[in-house]
């Protein structure tokens, strides 16, 4: 009897160990977005969008960019924030009319799947005349594209922290972008892991760094970075800057999400990189299921 009664509790001990630990060892991957995910439904909480403007000491302008905060958004709570870069032909708003992220944001807050963050939307083009007008491959208009770092760092990232009521650790911000911004995201993202923790590239640009010169030291970024997304579609002729990154990434051992969809360069690829990109951070990640990021 004495057995019996000490072998049902070991079986319930395995059981309950099995039920409460089970579920790390299972995460489920964040999968790619489904038809409707992009709708604007009527019927649930909506998180607004604004413009702001910030004294550029970089530019010597006043600059402006979108933020969206989420439903619910309280400033009596503290927010993690992503910085959401445009491409060489956008501008701060280049997001807003041709990807709708409030829309896509707001369908995944009303399932339970982000973490509530403030997105930033700034103009990436840190020069005097920051419009998308004229020939956009101009030099001094591509050279604005790096110039923003400086901006970004030295004066919009201090106006969001003195303005907004966000977290400011590493750990709470993220940078992600499109083309141009992709490579802004992770030349900025990598190149200053003190100040971000998750990094995307959406469609990375010829503006990125050769592997050697945006990861020169693949220990800290493994040691440091919580997430490295890095996504193109398999027809993109731009593929070849994220491919080149991930080898590199792949041989030096550095986690990171590395996901090519069917897809060409354009919206859909970027909407579903921000899909995907926006429901894993600011949340533990799992790395042993980075590998498993193949589109089916
Ligand atoms: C280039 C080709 C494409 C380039 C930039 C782009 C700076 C950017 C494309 C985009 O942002 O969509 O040669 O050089």
């Amino acid at each position: 009897m004495k057995i019996i009664l000490q072998t049902k509790k070991f079986l319930f001990i395995v059981s309950m160990l099995v039920a409460f630990t089970a579920p790390a060892y299972s995460q489920d991957i964040v999968k790619q977005a489904p038809v409707g995910f992009d709708v604007y439904q009527e019927n649930i909480l909506h998180g607004k969008i604004d413009t702001i403007s910030y004294e550029s000491k970089t530019v010597g302008t006043i600059r402006r960019a979108l933020v969206y905060t989420p439903p619910g958004y309280s400033e009596s709570k503290k927010y993690p924030v992503l910085y959401l870069l445009h491409g060489i032909g956008g501008d701060e708003k280049e997001w807003y009319n041709g990807g709708q992220p409030h829309v896509i944001l707001d369908n995944l807050y009303a399932q339970g799947k982000l973490e509530p963050m403030i997105v930033i939307m700034p103009n990436g083009r840190a020069i005097k005349d920051d419009r998308a007008i004229g020939n956009h491959m101009a030099a001094d208009k591509v050279a604005g594209f790096a110039v923003f770092e400086e901006d970004l760092l030295n004066d919009l990232i201090p106006f969001v922290e003195r303005n907004f009521p966000v977290l400011t650790d590493r750990e709470h911000r993220a940078i992600a972008g499109l083309s141009m911004g992709g490579g802004q995201s992770l030349n900025f993202g990598l190149g200053n892991l003190n100040k971000f923790a998750w990094v995307g590239g959406f469609s990375s640009a010829p503006n990125t760094k050769a592997p050697e010169k945006l990861i020169p030291d693949p220990d800290a970024a493994k040691k440091q970075l919580k997430l490295l997304w890095i996504s193109c579609g398999a027809d993109d002729g731009l593929i070849g800057f994220s491919k080149r990154t991930h080898d590199y990434l792949v041989e030096k051992g550095v986690p990171h999400i590395y996901y090519i969809e069917p897809g060409v360069h354009d919206f859909k690829v970027w909407k579903n990189g921000l899909y995907m990109f926006s429901q894993l951070i600011f949340k533990p990640v799992d790395v042993s299921t980075f590998t498993k990021y193949v589109y089916k």
